[in-house]
C-alpha cells in the first residue's frame, strides 16, 4: 500500500513537470517525439516548399521547419518519426543563396520562417552526393529547397517548385534551459560544433551565453569560459571525446 502511494506520488510528480508543449508532443503519437527541449513533428498536408515555410509551422508558437545541425537529433528523428514515410522527402529550413555562378553545393544556409539566416554546421548530414542539383524528370533544372529522406534520415537538396511535400516542424520551449553537461571542459578549436562568428563573445555571466543561444536560432549549447567571462556558441549538445578538452575555468552547457 504505501508503495503503491509512493509510485502515485511519483507519477503525480512526474506528469506535473511536463511542459505544455511535451504534452501536445506526446498526443500526437507517433506524427512526432520531443527532443533537446523541440518537438519535431511532421505535417499530414503537404505543400509546396514556400508554403511549407510561411504558415506549414503554425500549430504552436515558435514553430519553424526544423533546423538539423546535430546528427543525433537527426537520427532521433528518423527512429521516432521520419521513417514510417518510406521513400517520402520532407521539407526542413535549409535553402540554397541564387547566384549565377553557384556551384551545386555552394552557399546553403540554415533559415527560418522570419528569414533569419544561419550558416551550416560542417558535420552536415548530407545523402550520398548530395546536394546536387539533379532534378527529376518534370522539375525545372535547379535544386535549392532541403528536405530529409523518411527512410534514409538524411539531408538533400529538392527542387522548391512544383513539389506537394510534407514538412517536418520543429516547435521550440518558449524559455529553453540549458545544464551543464561537461564540467571543466571546452571545445577543441577543430570541432564541428563550433557556431562559426560566435565564439568568444564578452558575457557578464552565463545566463547572458544563454540568452544568445536562445536568440540564435541553430544554437543548442555553449561554452562558458569563467576566467574571460566569454561564450562560444555550439550547433549541438552531443559532443565526442575528441571534440572536448580539458579547461579549468570552462563549462559546457547543453539544451537536453
Ligand atoms: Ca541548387
Ligand atoms: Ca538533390
Amino acid at each position: 500500500m504505501k508503495l503503491a502511494l509512493i509510485l502515485v506520488t511519483l507519477y503525480a510528480a512526474s506528469a506535473a513537470s511536463k511542459t505544455e508543449l511535451q504534452t501536445w508532443c506526446s498526443s500526437l503519437g507517433s506524427m512526432a517525439t520531443y527532443i533537446s527541449q523541440s518537438c519535431f513533428t511532421v505535417t499530414s498536408k503537404t505543400q509546396s516548399y514556400l508554403a511549407n515555410m510561411a504558415n506549414g509551422c503554425t500549430e504552436k508558437p515558435f514553430g519553424r521547419l526544423a533546423i538539423l545541425s546535430s546528427a543525433t537529433i537527426l537520427e532521433r528523428v528518423r527512429l521516432n518519426v521520419t521513417n514510417q514515410f518510406t521513400a517520402t522527402k520532407i521539407h526542413i529550413g535549409l535553402r540554397q543563396k541564387y547566384s549565377s555562378s553557384n556551384g551545386a553545393k555552394d552557399n546553403f544556409y540554415w533559415t527560418d520562417a522570419q528569414g533569419n539566416n544561419y550558416g551550416l554546421n560542417s558535420d552536415m548530414q548530407w545523402y550520398t552526393d548530395e546536394p546536387n542539383d539533379k532534378p527529376t524528370l518534370g522539375e525545372n533544372g535547379e535544386e535549392d529547397c532541403g528536405e530529409i529522406g523518411g527512410t534514409s534520415g538524411k539531408i538533400y537538396d529538392g527542387s522548391c517548385n512544383n513539389t506537394l511535400q510534407r514538412a517536418l516542424c520543429e516547435y521550440q520551449e518558449p524559455y529553453p534551459f540549458y545544464n551543464p553537461i561537461f564540467n571543466a571542459q571546452t571545445v577543441s578549436s577543430s570541432s564541428s560544433a563550433v557556431i562559426t562568428g560566435q565564439t568568444d563573445m564578452s558575457v557578464e555571466q552565463v545566463e547572458h551565453c544563454a540568452i544568445k543561444c536562445r536568440l540564435f536560432g541553430s544554437c543548442r549549447a555553449f561554452v562558458f569560459k569563467k576566467g574571460s567571462l566569454t561564450c562560444t556558441l555550439l550547433f549541438k549538445y552531443d559532443l565526442s571525446d575528441t571534440e572536448i578538452i580539458a579547461q579549468n575555468d570552462a563549462t559546457i552547457y547543453g539544451r537536453q
